[in-house]
């Protein structure tokens, strides 16, 4: 067979019609669900990241290759998969191509889930923190892919910030230098994904739904490189994991990492699962919360957007 777009991205029957008709689509990776959240909370949270965008009125997608075919919208059994199959790999935007050519199966992270969603025209995408420039970056250039896609895509992403595990003003300085749009929701300072500040200012603030959805009809309306809007949603305060505790754990974590040599695309899980395990949970009910607010404010830009 003739390998064309139509037979290795595949979006669900419920997400066609969705977008055909011009309703609301929120995209949801599945990297957090796979490699992210310790099993078996994460297949909960994959349901419940789903229902939370449904209830607002929305059609959730969550993106994810089986068997070398994009899924754009997952089905309970699918869903499952990306939950439990062991040995899932993690795919990035440049690995997409060859997850297609060899039938594997792997969770889509940041970059390869938001150059599917604008293929198959979705909008608007909610995870929890963004990939970007690792501590120690001078050493090893460990810089997400995450950052170069959003660069070069049409999209909208709700994010806790980036994972406090990274170098976040370095981060923020390459979103500047690559053109990717950035403002705070309700927040003149960049979120910290587990905490609701990582102290860094954020240039533009924005208030509601409605002026993310005027600020993607302006990117349209200009034109230019086809680049991202972040919209950067902090944890609420009283969920955020104790600033202290944060420190003190993440300090132990990065110097695990170093003794035990862990680089390249294993450091995000390894450093996440430390922390979990660290807080004795407590990174964990941090990281939901914000995954789950960026969930329900994505859904509300989807719908302001596909109101003309
Ligand atoms: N947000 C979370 N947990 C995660 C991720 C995001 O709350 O695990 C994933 C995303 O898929 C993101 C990836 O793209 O971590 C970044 O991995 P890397 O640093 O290897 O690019
Ligand atoms: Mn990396």
């Amino acid at each position: 067979m003739r390998t064309t777009a139509d037979s290795i991205l595949q979006p669900s029957d419920e997400v066609a019609q969705a977008l055909a008709a011009g309703a609301p689509v929120v995209a949801l990776e599945s990297t957090i669900i796979s490699h992210g959240l310790p099993q078996p909370r994460n297949l909960e949270v994959a349901r419940e990241l789903e229902a939370v965008v449904r209830a607002a009125g929305a059609v959730p997608a969550t993106i994810a290759v089986l068997d070398g075919v994009a899924k754009v919208g997952l089905d309970e059994v699918e869903l499952e998969r990306i939950a439990t199959e062991s040995g899932l790999r993690k795919l990035g935007q440049r690995d997409l191509p060859v997850a297609a050519a060899l039938k594997a199966s792997g969770a889509t992270t940041v970059s390869a889930t938001a150059f599917l969603a604008a293929r198959a025209g979705i909008r608007i995408f909610a995870t929890g923190g963004l990939g970007g420039v690792h501590r120690g970056w001078t050493e090893d250039q460990d810089e997400s892919a995450d950052l170069d896609t959003l660069a070069r895509t049409r999209i909208t992403i709700v994010c806790a910030g980036v994972k406090s595990i990274l170098d976040v003003p370095a981060t923020l300085q390459r979103l500047e230098t690559r053109g990717v749009t950035v403002a705070g929701y309700r927040t003149d300072s960049f979120p910290g994904f587990y905490l609701h500040s990582s102290g860094e200012p954020v240039d533009w603030r924005i208030e509601s739904p409605e002026q993310a959805a005027a600020i993607m009809r302006g990117q349209d309306a200009l034109g230019g490189a086809h680049t991202a809007l972040i919209v950067a949603n902090p944890v609420p305060e009283d969920r955020q994991l104790d600033p202290a505790l944060h420190d003190r754990v993440l300090a132990e974590a990065l110097a695990a990492a170093g003794r035990d040599g862990v680089t390249g695309q294993a450091i995000t899980p390894y450093l996440l699962g430390y922390l979990v395990r660290g807080t004795q949970g407590a990174s964990l009910e941090a990281n939901l919360a914000a995954v789950r607010g960026n969930t329900a404010l994505a859904a509300q830009i989807a719908l302001a957007w596909s109101r003309p």
